[in-house]
This record gives structure tokens, C-alpha cells and sequence, in this order.
């Protein structure tokens, strides 16, 4: 650097200047040596700056010359179309491109179009020609032309020609007529209307197409004739040609066409055969595209939607094959059986033309109506109804619509359709392109059989006996026996339709679910809302997102929980904040502010919702995956379980009190995952040992008061499809009179009788505390939960013990042990119910003593766990 910048003062120094005497030189040691140096460096500055100059003008002469070529390099487009002359009547001369007529009108016409394309600046601007192609006779004898418009447009304006193309059609459709003027005289106007354009396949329009072979064919009544391939049978098509076959029929008449032979290259990339309802190539009108090869046993006949129909044939250069022949006539335009009344005890139905492919642009709709109280079964022995570009789940281009549902794509099993009516209204329609096959369809009709008989028939198909109608319980399970009801004398009706009975009036439970029950105590007017805390409010405040009652009860059961202070009524969040809602926990609406409601749900999901001790059944396996059997070495199955974390179990106090052995933890085994007590090997069924047991504190053993017990396992249990916890319930989780629970045990299957070998479960309904304590001799107390079935014989017994109640939340499908089986007056006596724990009392004792923080009570769940889980929701 120094020796440039002292060679450029230099060089830029007069050598005239008289010489600085301040200035001292260095002693040059060869002066000849230095003047080279400062040649030298200056020439190489000189060259850099002019490869910069070089490189610098390259470059943006490449860029100018890129911008330019680039909006230079025009693609070629071309729309096919057709368009209605409506004042003009068909001749037979408009089908010869040779006679005068069709050159007048055509040529008509093509001025006509320039100038329509001309008062559109963006087409104007690369407008090439339009050439009109054919002329076909429409429904109403007037004139139907055919054309190409080609245009040669920048490939950065393609899209914008197109749009401008496609509003430009936009102002001729149906209805809309179009005068186009070619001279000033209105005489010469041509109406048109109904002026469709699209692109032609890029294939068709390729330059590398030499021939460019055209037919016309004009069908006649009755007669059949052949349109092959050139050289068909005798030699293979040429390479590189596009052919093109127009076929026409009369007024009123569709065109069939068969295929006899197809025999192309397999890939249609590269040979092809292509049918379109039109008698130029739209894209709008493309039937069906062929290649390959085709036998005899494949049906390949083509119905158009009106008289014109055009076979195209493009080849490329390399392997050419036979090609192909078509038979093709002329058939009414009207198809039989395209829709009309069904009616009688069976009968069929098929998609017009069918076994043809159905034509374009077709619609039938079909009543069928059998005797009166019959149903209907649809059955389909061919169902293709197949359009590119259309999925199964979105039918919007050709479909089957059965009584408003749409049915499309292709169906290999005949799954019949069941419709619950003695009527119903079908409707087949096809749009403009793609045709396929079609369907074939046979109904009959079936008395549906009412296979609860004289029971009555739940919403959820259970059947009850027609005495358990409207007595204040859930039989059926989705509470359908209690709908609609009519009260009798002892019953009250509840505001949501229910029928209670009387005796279930305030006596402190919500029996009706909306209070009902419980208002008008004497306390409370009517309009009014019955606190728990005893006040009373105005109806209108429920849910009104104040605490009226002070003490929630207002807000309890409603979308949106508020924040309260806590007590016996609220849910406590983690965050140690209390919410109004009832039984917030897990049900998938996040309550807290810190979501702690929606926290630990991995638990009590089971994989079947089972639709059903004393009186049970055998349960499936895997059912209750929290159910565990507690066996007293040397002894077997004494007790029942339940899972709550991957450590530990919850059970009755009075299964490990019986003698000191029992509340010795390695006097037992723990078996989890097991179904039968004759098979505890199996590969689902793990084994532990118990690490210690909790009795609580307060038990009873006289009363049976607080009959809970904690166990922990010596080590982890890994979770499994078998095993699996049960979620607790919150201390304020509500269970109102005469829900569903289920009860599952080992226990005794009669009260003399045996334990059961296979895990047995029953269902068995909550009785109202009241009702319960007047049934059963013994104190039930605040502590117990009653369950059962009054009219007897379903019920835990001995050996049941221990074991869960579980309760299924219907919204989310998770299961709460809200009860512990602990005793009764024998089992399954008329009118004595069991008597369980009742857990969310010893919610907060659980989580103290196990630690079991979460409703889920496995805050241990990994990652694998939660994927169990999923895979059970399904
Ligand atoms: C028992 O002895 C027992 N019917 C458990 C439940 C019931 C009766 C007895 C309820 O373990």
C-alpha cells in the first residue's frame, strides 16, 4: 500500500514544480530500479480498472438483454370454445368445412371474435386468430360454432389472459346473448350466447405433431359404424401425429361410441386416446383419456350429453402400437329409467346408460316409496363414480345423493345402505367432464324389528322393562326412559322434563339435576334458586357470572367457572384458587387459569365403553384395567383394588384389619392386569408385593365409617393396555341420584355362593341418601355412598371388597372411583342396597398420604404412558 500511494503522488506531481526544500529524500540506492517499480504498479491499476469496467457493462448488458428476452419469449396458447349463433337456422352444408355456407359463417364469425377479443385491451394485445372448426345443430335447430383462438402471450401474462378469458365468457353464459356486430346493419348481427372457452392440452397444440389428420362422421338412425386408428389392424400408428375424429347424430340423438380394440403404449404421457363432448378439444369437455391396453371384457362404450362427440388420437416418437377401433351410432337423446317413482317391495336402479359410462351434464332423481312402516335397504353391485380432482369426502362434480348425503369415488364392497324412512329421495348427477362407469343399485325394503319387543327401546338401543319409564332412575344409561315423561301422582316434575319421586323433595340433594327438588323447601320462592348455603336468589342470576349465593351455587353449573372463595363446594386449583364449577376436573374445558383441572388426565380411560358380582356378567378383558385382585399368601383372592398411580392402590380399611396378618404388607400379593383367577401367568398379569398399607386413621370397624385403605407396591407397575389407574374423583365432584355406575369383582356371584374365576362387572345406579337410610337397618353415613338395584339381584358381595366403583363420564369418557365396595345387608336382597366408601371425602387423605397429586393420581406417566392412552381413546 505505502509504495502505490508514494508512486501516485508522484506521478500526479508537475515536473516543473521547483523541488520543497523541507522535503528530504531518502538515499535511492538505483534510481533506474525505482522508475520501473512505479511503471509497473501503475500498469496493473490500469488493468484492474478496466476489468471492472468490463465486468460492470457485461453484466448489466445481461440484464437489460434478460428483461427483454424474457418479455419476449411468448408462449402459445390456444382456448378451444363453442358458442351459440342463435339467430342463424342449421343446414346440412354447415357440417362440410368445404361448402360456402359454413366458409360465410365462419368466416362471420371469426371477424366477429377479433373484434370482441380487440374491445378486451389484454387479449387484443395477443390476439393471433381464431379459427372456427365445426358447426353441430343445437336442441333448438339454431347453430352451435366450434373455434381455436390462439394468442401468443409473454409467459409472465399466461394467468392474466386467462382470467381475462374466462370474464370475457362470463358475459355470454346462458341466458346472457351477446350482439356482436360486423358491419352496421343490424341484419348482419350475430346473437350469441352460451360462449364456453378453455385450454387445450399443451399435448395437443405440441409443434412436434406433424399430421394433423381430421374426420367428420356423421351418425345415422340405425346404423353402426367403425372409426380406427391409421393403419389399424395392419400396421402401427405413425409417430408424432395428433388425429382427430368428429362424430355427429341427429337432433335429439346422443352418440355411443364402443371401443372393440384399445391396444396403446401403457404410458399416456406419450400415446393417447381421449374423448370429449364436444367437437373440439376443451379441456371443459374431456370425457375419458386411454392408453394401454384394453380386452374385450372390459367394457369401454362412451355416451355424449348431446350430438357431438370428439375421438382424439396423439402419438409421440418412440413405440407405436396397433392403436385402436370404435364402433359408434346414434341413440335417443332420452335415457330410460333416469330417475321417475319407485315404488313396490324391491327394485333397481342404474346410472343412465349404465353398463356405459354415464353421460356428462346428467341428472335423475328417483323416489322410492315402500308400503307404508317399511324401511329401505339399499344394496350396490357396481359404485364408480369416480371424477379427477374429486375426494370421496367432498362430492361436488359427480355424485350419488342419497336422502342429502353424497356419495362419490369408486366402492368394491357392497355395503348395503340402511334407510330408516319408507321414503326416500335419490339423485344422480355428472358435471360437464370426466365420465366413469356409474352404479347399479337394487333396494328392498325390511319391517324394522323392534328387538326390545314389549320393553321399551332406549335412544341408545338398550331395552328396559317399560315399568323402569319415568320412575326417576337412568335405566337405559343415557337417560332416554327419562325423557318425555307424563309425572304419575307420586312423582314431581322437575323443570328439565324429569319425573322425581316426591319423597326425594328437599331433603338436601339435588335429585332432579337442576334443582327442582329442592326449591320452594320453605325457603325458597318459586323462580327462585335454592343455595346449598340455604339462601335463596333469582333464577335470573344463574350463570350470570356473579356469586349470588355466596356460595356458588348459582354459578356451579354453568360453561364458565368463576373464582370463589374456597370451601366444601369448590374445586381447588394448584394455584390454590378455588372455582365455582362442578366437576371441573378433566373434562376437557381448562377451568383454572393455570389448567391445573385439565392436568394428570392420562387416567381412567378405558378402551371400550361396555354398554353393561350378583347378577353380573363376565367382563371383557382389559375392561377395568384399575381393577387389581388382592391375594393373602396362602390364602388367594381376598380383596378387591383399585389402581390409582403406577404405585399406588386404594382399598377398603376392613380388608386389611380382619386379623394383624392382614395389615402386614409381605403377607400379600398384589396381582394387576389379571382377568381370571385360574390363569394369573399370563403375559398381561404382573405380580408385585406391597411396600406398605395406610389404613386411615378414623376407620371404624364397628360402623364401617371411613372403610379406606392406601397400598403401595414395592416397586413401579409398568402401565400397560391392562393396567392401567383410575382417575380420583375432586372433593366436590357431584354424583346425582340415580346415575350409572359400575361395580367390578372377583367377589361372591351369590350370597352362599362361590368367588368368580373371570373378573365380573354389573351396573348398579346411586339411591338417594335418604331413601338409603330408611332401607338399610345400620348408620349409613355422610362418609358412604349407597348404590344398587332395589328390585335385588345386582350387587357386590364378599371378596368384592376392596374394589372399585366406577363412574364413566359420559362427556369424556374417563373413569372416577367414586366409591370403594365396603359392606351391605347380604348381597343382592330386594331393596338393599350396597354401601361403598365414598372417595371424594377422602380425596385430600389420598393425596397427603400417597402423594398422588393429580385427579389422574399419575403424575408418573411418561411419554409412552400418555401414547397407550391415545391409542385406547380410539
Ligand atoms: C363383604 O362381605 C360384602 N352387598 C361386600 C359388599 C356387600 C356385602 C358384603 C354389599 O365384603
Amino acid at each position: 500500500m505505502e509504495s502505490l500511494g508514494n508512486g501516485t503522488e508522484d506521478s500526479l506531481k508537475n515536473p516543473d514544480d521547483p523541488v520543497d526544500p523541507s522535503l528530504q529524500f531518502l538515499p535511492a540506492s538505483d534510481a533506474k530500479k525505482v522508475k520501473k517499480k512505479k511503471f509497473f504498479v501503475r500498469a496493473i491499476l490500469v488493468i484492474i480498472l478496466v476489468i471492472l469496467a468490463a465486468v460492470t457493462a457485461l453484466l448489466t448488458g445481461l440484464l437489460v438483454w434478460n428483461f427483454h428476452l424474457r418479455n419476449d419469449v411468448r408462449i402459445k396458447k390456444v382456448f378451444a370454445g363453442s358458442l351459440t349463433v342463435a339467430n342463424r337456422r342449421f343446414t346440412d352444408s354447415y357440417e362440410d368445412s368445404s361448402s360456402a355456407q359454413f366458409n360465410e359463417l365462419a368466416s362471420h364469425l371469426s371477424k366477429q371474435m377479433k373484434n370482441m377479443y380487440s374491445s378486451v385491451p389484454l387479449l387484443s394485445k395477443y390476439y393471433v386468430s381464431s379459427s372456427i372448426q365445426a358447426f353441430s345443430e343445437s336442441g333448438d335447430g339454431t347453430v352451435i360454432a366450434y373455434y381455436l383462438s390462439e394468442f401468443s402471450v409473454p409467459e409472465a401474462e399466461v394467468s392474466a389472459l386467462d382470467e381475462a378469458i374466462q370474464s370475457s365468457m362470463r358475459t355470454t353464459e346462458p341466458g346472457q346473448t351477446r350482439r356482436l356486430s360486423l358491419s352496421r346493419k343490424p341484419t348482419n348481427d350475430l346473437l350469441i350466447n352460451n360462449m364456453m372457452s378453455a385450454a387445450v392440452d399443451p399435448r395437443m397444440v405440441n409443434s412436434a405433431l406433424k399430421g394433423h389428420h381430421k374426420q367428420s362422421h356423421h351418425s345415422r338412425a340405425g346404423e353402426t359404424d367403425f372409426i380406427q386408428s391409421p393403419g389399424f389392424p395392419d400396421s402401427p400408428y405413425a409417430s408424432n401425429t395428433y388425429t382427430e375424429w368428429r362424430l355427429r347424430a341427429d337432433p335429439d340423438h346422443r352418440l355411443r361410441l364402443e371401443f372393440t380394440v384399445v391396444d396403446l403404449e401403457n404410458d399416456c404421457h406419450k400415446d393417447f386416446i381421449r374423448v370429449y363432448d364436444s367437437l373440439i378439444p376443451s379441456e371443459n369437455h374431456v370425457m375419458a383419456e386411454k392408453c394401454g391396453h384394453y380386452t374385450h371384457k372390459e367394457q369401454l362404450v362412451f355416451l355424449s350429453s348431446g350430438n357431438v362427440m370428439l375421438v382424439t388420437l396423439v402419438t409421440n416418437e418412440e413405440k407405436n402400437f396397433p392403436g385402436f377401433r370404435a364402433k359408434y351410432s346414434q341413440v335417443p337423446a332420452e335415457i330410460q329409467g333416469c330417475g321417475g317413482k319407485l315404488t313396490g317391495m324391491k327394485g333397481t336402479f342404474t346410472s343412465p346408460g349404465f353398463p356405459s359410462s354415464y353421460p356428462p351434464q346428467a341428472q335423475c332423481v328417483w323416489n322410492i316409496e315402500v308400503p307404508e312402516g317399511n324401511h329401505i335397504i339399499l344394496n350396490f353391485n357396481k359404485f364408480s363414480l369416480n371424477d379427477p380432482g374429486q375426494s370421496p369426502d367432498n362430492c361436488t362434480k359427480d355424485y350419488l345423493e342419497v336422502t342429502g348425503n353424497r356419495m362419490c369415488g369408486e366402492k368394491f364392497e357392497n355395503v348395503p345402505l340402511v334407510i330408516k324412512t319408507d321414503k326416500a329421495d335419490i339423485k344422480f348427477f355428472s358435471d360437464m367432464s370426466h365420465v366413469d362407469k356409474g352404479f347399479s343399485a337394487e333396494f328392498e325394503t325390511f319391517k324394522p324389528f323392534d328387538r326390545c319387543s314389549k320393553k321399551f327401546h332406549c335412544e341408545n338401543d338398550a331395552c328396559v322393562s317399560q315399568k323402569l319409564r319415568c320412575d326417576g332412575y337412568d335405566d337405559c344409561g343415557d337417560m332416554s326412559d327419562e325423557k318425555n315423561c307424563v309425572c304419575e301422582e307420586s312423582y314431581i316434575k322437575c323443570k328439565n322434563g324429569f319425573c322425581k319421586p316426591k319423597y326425594w323433595q328437599c331433603d338436601g340433594v339435588n335429585d332432579c339435576g337442576d334443582n327442582t327438588d329442592e326449591e320452594n323447601c320453605g325457603y325458597c320462592k318459586a323462580g327462585e334458586v335454592a343455595c346449598r348455603n340455604g339462601r335463596c336468589v333469582s333464577e335470573q342470576k344463574k350463570c350470570d357470572g356473579h356469586n349470588d349465593c355466596e356460595d356458588g351455587t348459582d354459578e356451579s353449573m354453568c360453561a364458565k367457572s368463576i373464582v370463589l372463595t374456597c370451601s366444601e363446594f369448590t374445586f381447588k386449583c394448584k394455584n390454590n384458587m378455588c372455582i365455582s364449577k362442578q366437576n371441573p376436573e378433566c373434562d376437557g374445558h381448562r377451568d383454572c387459569e393455570d389448567g391445573s383441572d385439565e392436568e394428570g388426565c392420562e387416567c381412567g380411560m378405558t378402551p371400550y365403553q361396555s354398554s353393561r358380582i350378583v347378577g353380573g356378567e363376565a367382563a371383557s378383558e382389559g375392561y377395568w384395567p384399575w381393577q387389581v385382585s388382592l391375594h393373602l399368601k396362602g390364602r388367594g383372592h381376598v380383596c378387591g383394588a383399585s389402581l390409582i398411580s403406577d404405585l399406588w392402590l386404594v382399598t377398603a380399611a376392613h380388608c386389611i384389619q380382619e386379623t394383624n396378618r392382614y395389615s402386614w404388607p409381605e403377607e400379600w400379593d398384589v396381582y394387576l392386569g389379571l382377568h381370571s383367577q385360574s390363569e394369573t401367568n399370563t403375559a398381561n398379569t404382573v405380580l408385585k408385593g406391597v411396600k406398605q398399607i395406610i389404613c386411615h386413621p378414623e376407620y371404624n370397624p364397628q360402623l364401617y365409617n371411613s372403610d379406606i385403605a392406601l397400598m403401595e407396591l414395592d416397586s413401579p407397575v409398568t402401565l400397560s393396555q391392562y393396567i392401567w389407574p383410575i382417575c380420583l374423583p375432586s372433593a366436590t365432584q357431584l354424583l346425582p341420584t340415580g346415575q350409572s355406575v359400575w361395580i367390578t369383582g372377583w367377589g361372591k356371584t351369590r350370597e352362599e355362593g362361590q368367588l368368580a374365576s373371570v373378573l365380573q362387572e354389573a351396573k348398579v345406579r346411586i339411591i338417594n341418601e335418604t331413601v338409603c337410610s330408611q332401607l338399610i337397618e345400620d348408620e349409613v353415613t355422610p362418609q358412604m355412598i349407597c348404590a344398587g338395584i332395589l328390585t335385588g339381584g345386582v350387587d357386590a358381595c364378599q371378596g368384592d371388597s376392596g374394589g372399585p366403583m366406577s363412574f364413566v363420564d359420559p362427556t369424556s369418557g374417563r373413569c372416577f372411583l367414586v366409591g370403594v365396595v365396603s359392606w351391605g345387608e347380604g348381597c343382592g336382597r330386594k331393596g338393599k342396597p350396597g354401601i361403598y366408601t365414598r372417595v371424594t371425602k377422602y380425596r385430600s387423605w389420598i393425596r397427603e398420604e400417597s402423594g398422588v397429586l393429580t385427579e389422574g393420581g399419575s403424575s408418573k406417566l411418561n411419554d409412552l404412558d400418555a401414547e397407550v392412552s391415545e391409542r385406547w381413546i380410539l
